[in-house]
């Protein structure tokens, strides 16, 4: 699949010259202006593929359409990337593979389907641990050591070097139930990514978590197969999940991490110059996709709100109500630390220090 991805059919994969993707926003030109990095002259003209796990218009493949658009002109067009949308090049976890194999360079990944290699990846599934402001999580996740240092380390040893975090949103609960408390879990097939420890903060519900591809999840809900979902607004409404279930909850248990990442060897591999150019490119990027992700979370909300042909109830918890969950979800903390972790939960615990510095700003 992916020699055929590759073999330069444009519908498939996109040249990252396309800024016609209306989603993109007027934004899609900012950077245009940069000039071309000194030095461009002596970068020789190369391909890179950047693979996604969302679908065009989404906040992840636009994200990668931006970051193609400013490599490119920073490079005075030397550097050309393909943009993959999800499904291009198989599942989620295939794209883990194929980054790490070098298949494809560049990748925009979830910690959520690393979690069988990268036990240490799993404290992004650990719900009322970020902040609940979601500018207050960027931050977090723009200065963290414990996760730009040493989480990166861990990925590292897999070839995959994560160059930034950042939100997708405050993820929400949909279902038939109406989830209001913890009992409302009970038994519920819950959808999940294939993250152990999003399995085990959902047991601590009560829930029956399942893990399953998002490609999937659309005709799973609909069948009955699975029941219940988490994500952020904007993917729930332009993924149509809304549509299948009659209840959203604004619960705002977690953020949606999703990390920009390379294989470590190519990029260790890399010139210097284009590797600054990456990681120049990367550090603006996290500003737009917060922009980006903020704008897309508001507006498809008001889609879900004026969609009468789909009528979804829309809950929304209270301080108290959160508590009853945020109870449950404390001590599968230390189930990270005991069962999941290698080191003892060092990096979590670093992380909760910063976190707590942060806050008290
Ligand atoms: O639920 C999922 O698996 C998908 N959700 C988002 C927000 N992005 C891609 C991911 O695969």
């Amino acid at each position: 699949m992916l020699l055929a991805a590759c073999g330069g059919d444009d519908s498939e994969g996109d040249s990252g010259d396309d800024t016609t993707d209306e989603s993109s926003g007027d934004d899609s030109s900012e950077g245009g202006d940069e000039e071309a990095s000194e030095g461009s002259s002596d970068i020789e003209e190369q391909t890179w593929r950047f693979v996604t796990e969302e679908v065009q218009g989404q906040v992840q493949y636009v994200y990668a359409e931006e970051f193609a658009n400013r490599m490119s002109e920073k490079s005075d067009g030397k550097i050309n990337i393909e943009v993959y949308e999800f499904g291009g090049l198989g599942s989620e976890t295939d794209q883990v593979e194929q980054l790490q194999s070098g298949n494809v360079e560049m990748a925009v990944m979830s910690p959520g389907f690393t979690g069988n290699m990268v036990a240490e990846g799993q404290l992004f599934a650990l719900h009322f641990l970020l902040p609940d402001d979601t500018r207050a999580v960027q931050d977090i996740l723009n200065e963290s050591e414990a996760l730009n240092t040493d989480l990166r380390e861990r990925y590292e040893e897999y070839d995959i070097s994560p160059l930034a975090y950042w939100t997708e949103g405050a993820m929400q609960w949909t279902s038939n139930v109406g989830i209001q408390e913890p009992s409302d879990f009970e038994n519920l097939k819950m959808r999940v990514q294939t993250s152990p420890l999003i399995m085990e903060s959902y047991e601590a519900y009560g829930a029956s978590p399942q893990s399953m591809s998002w490609g999937e999840l659309y005709t799973g809900l609909d069948q009955g197969t699975v029941e219940g979902q988490e994500n952020p607004i904007f993917f729930i409404a332009d993924a149509s999940f809304h549509e299948v279930q009659d209840t959203m909850t604004i619960s705002n248990h977690n953020n949606y991490v999703a990390m920009t990442t390379v294989n470590t060897t190519w990029y260790e591999g890399l010139d210097e110059n284009i590797q600054t150019m990456i990681d120049e490119t990367t550090e603006e990027m996290q500003e737009w996709v917060y922009e980006e992700q903020e704008r897309q979370n508001e507006e498809y909300l008001t889609v879900i709100e004026e969609d009468t042909e789909n009528p979804t109830e829309i809950i929304e918890l209270t301080e108290e109500q959160r508590d009853e969950f945020r109870k449950l979800a404390e001590p599968v903390r230390d189930f990270y630390r005991d069962e999941v972790s290698t080191v003892d939960g060092a990096i979590l615990d670093k992380l909760m220090e910063e976190i707590e510095s942060m806050s008290g700003e």
